[in-house]
């Protein structure tokens, strides 16, 4: 394989329980609870349709203002946990990881729905290790739509066939399944049953490789 594609939110970092955090505020506006069951179903998915969701579950509806002025109080909500990251958020085995791509000479990616995935590398001290980075400001079809991943294998100069994408969350591998790519999901095999491979992380992967 001559590229890896790696998402972000439930790959190289946890910020999945921050967007939980400042959705489960947002839900308790309209007397509704979000679950960490419901949660999955957030997971790869873009901050309007995630929205979207929570409104539907909660069985509201508000006008497109409403809805906005939500959005973006969400956001600055979950930047506040963003803004504390650093270095040691970084998932177990990732930055590893990445150093050994980089001296194998593969070229690195990044597709996530976040709009957030720049200074969120940043944070972390990641960033340089990235060739291309494609998140939610450069798509405009969500996953499972495979856009964000063929697009970050346009940028890296590779065909699809010779990217693999590290994903987390079931829309993700399905969109890049559909791009043609190999799938490594990141979790539990009994959520991600349609990967090629399913690791717990990058430190597992490691030590399989040893
Ligand atoms: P933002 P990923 C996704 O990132 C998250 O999994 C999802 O929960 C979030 O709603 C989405 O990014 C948008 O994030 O509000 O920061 O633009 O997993 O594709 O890296
Ligand atoms: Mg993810």
């Amino acid at each position: 394989m001559k590229g890896y594609i790696f998402d972000l939110d439930g790959v190289i970092v946890d910020t999945a329980k921050f967007h939980f955090l400042a959705w489960k505020k947002i839900g308790e506006e309209f007397g509704f609870q979000l679950t960490h069951e419901l949660n999955e179903q957030l997971k790869g998915v873009s901050r309007v349709d995630s929205l979207q969701k929570i409104l539907n579950w909660a069985g509201v509806s508000v006008s497109s203002e409403k809805f906005d002025e939500l959005a973006t109080r969400k956001n600055a909500d979950y930047l506040t946990y963003v803004e504390k990251m650093n270095e040691n958020d970084i998932l177990p085995g990732v930055k590893a990881f990445l150093e050994k791509a980089k001296q194998e000479n593969i070229k690195i990616a990044l597709g996530s729905a976040s709009k957030n995935a720049r200074p969120i590398l940043q944070k972390l001290g990641i960033i340089s290790y990235f060739d291309a980075i494609v998140d939610g400001n450069d798509v405009t079809k969500a996953k499972p739509d495979p856009e964000v991943f063929v697009t970050a294998a346009k940028k890296l100069g590779l065909s699809n066939s010779d990217c693999v994408v590290f994903e987390d969350a079931e829309a993700g591998i399905e969109a890049a399944k559909r791009a043609g790519m190999k799938t490594i999901g990141i979790g539990s095999s009994e959520v991600l049953t349609e990967a090629d491979e399913v690791f717990s992380g990058f430190d597992e992967i490691l030590r399989m490789e040893k």
